[in-house]
């Protein structure tokens, strides 16, 4: 389906912008998407967030708002309240904040005054921006305390944790990150808030999806406060949620509305309703096993070729690779691989001796290739592309990149990106071409 057939009025009213568009689309469908943040959202989703719903303001609550013609917008925010109360357990769930970053500030907005210690792990560690690290408002308007993991097993240190904990007493303890290959031990981050007195928010937003199929144990009974995006493991639109028990509610609702935002984005709540309806379907637990079982079997195929893998592998979506042993910096490995048709980010690894903009490691996951179908079978040929490519990196060979990215199209070929043209069916999305139906 061409750029035009599917989005004609784009088409005509923007030709440039609707290039632009179809581009994309092509470069999503041809390459191997390894950042382990990104996926393909169904089909369903993609159309919900494209709807007049964006329309419409609605500051406030469904039957608390502000703005009349609430009608249809009410019970579309209800939806989705339920369905993310039901798909993760929890009492209470906001579904309005824009994404991940201002659901964490809204957070500290709730439990925290400026100048207040907070806790979370270092941004270089593995955590996140948002976390108290210092270039963010929150490690600008709070005081940041940051643990983070043992140098020689890759893991967290849970004695640290606990001693940082009891001694600077921070109001609001965060846990997850952006770079954990390992299962995060929610039990243990509980005991330790309780005893220092610290509200305990577990950021999973890299691993939701993985919670709501099963993959992953849920922090729900050990933590206060659930942040997650929408649009990771959990494959929805780009947004976020916050969720906890009923004593909460009061508090995390008042400082998203009207303490941090205005009118929530209606078409992106209709299109999280739309996925968390597809994530309580028994075929999004097959997606999220199948995800982790990807994962562990790249991560195998990558440590039989050698590459030094943080923590020595993964129990989730995500695996970060030190190539110092290879003397490739990341940043370099990360362009010559997206030269060759594959996708990572570079990223820092614990204790890394270099900069944030040029460091050693490079972050791959497996949401995306899962989306498209690909199993535990195709993942010793990804760590095959991803040596070659990772070495013509190291020496400047153009033709073997080149070579990888026609191998890596030719397979992409085969597994059609779900929700965009040419879709087929994969275990839990809907899709677009006629004919194929429904798999939610
Ligand atoms: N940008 C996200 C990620 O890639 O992990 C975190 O905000």
């Amino acid at each position: 389906m061409t750029v035009q057939q599917q989005h004609p009025a784009l088409a005509a009213a923007d030709p440039e912008l609707a290039a632009l568009v179809g581009a994309e689309e092509r470069l999503q469908a041809e390459t191997l998407r390894l950042i382990p943040s990104e996926n393909y959202v169904s089909a369903a989703v993609l159309e919900a967030s494209g709807t007049v719903l964006q329309n419409k303001y609605s500051e406030g609550y469904p039957g608390r708002r502000y703005y009349e013609g609430q009608q249809n917008i009410d019970q579309v925010e209800t939806l989705a309240i339920e369905r993310a109360k039901a798909l993760f357990g929890v009492d209470h769930a906001n579904v309005q904040p824009y994404s991940g970053s201002p659901a964490n500030l809204a957070v500290y907005l709730a439990f925290a005054k400026p100048g207040d210690t907070v806790m979370g792990m270092a941004l270089p560690m593995g955590g996140h921006l948002t976390h108290g690290w210092g270039v963010s408002a929150t490690g600008s308007w709070f005081r940041g305390v940051q643990y983070g993991v043992r140098q020689d097993d890759g893991l967290i240190d849970f004695d640290q944790v606990r001693d940082l904990a009891l001694k600077e007493r921070p109001k609001v303890i965060f846990c997850g990150g952006t770079a954990l290959p390992r299962t995060i031990d929610f039990a243990a981050f509980g005991e330790i808030a309780r005893e220092s007195g610290a509200v305990l928010v577990a950021d999973v937003a890299h691993i939701a999806g993985l919670i709501a199929g099963g993959a992953h144990p849920s922090p729900v009974g050990h933590v206060d406060v659930i942040s997650t995006t929408t649009h990771k493991t959990l494959r929805g639109p780009r947004g976020a949620m916050l969720m906890s028990r009923e004593e909460h509610a009061k508090a995390l609702d008042k400082a998203i509305f009207p303490g941090l935002q205005g009118g929530p984005h209606n078409q992106t709540t209709a299109a999280i309703a739309v996925a968390l309806r597809e994530a309580s379907q028994p075929s999004f637990r097959d997606y999220a096993h199948a995800v982790v079982a990807n994962a562990k079997a790249l991560a195998e195929a990558l440590l039989a070729r050698g590459f030094d893998l943080v923590s020595g592998g993964t129990d989730n979506h995500l695996i970060l690779i030190d190539l110092t042993s290879r003397q490739v910096p990341g940043k370099i490995a990360a362009k010559a691989l997206d030269r060759a048709g594959i996708v990572v980010n570079y990223n820092t690894v614990p204790y890394d001796p270099r900069k944030p903009f040029d460091p050693s490691g490079i972050r791959i996951g497996t949401p995306s290739l899962t989306s498209r179908g690909l199993t535990p079978d195709h993942m010793p040929e990804v760590a095959e592309w991803i040596d070659r490519a990772v070495t013509a990196a190291g020496t400047g060979d153009e033709d073997t990149l080149a070579a990888v990215r026609a191998e890596v199209a030719a397979l992409m070929a085969a597994y059609p990106a779900p929700g965009g043209a040419g879709a087929r069916c994969v275990p839990g999305l809907t899709h677009r071409r006629a004919g194929i139906g429904s798999h939610t």
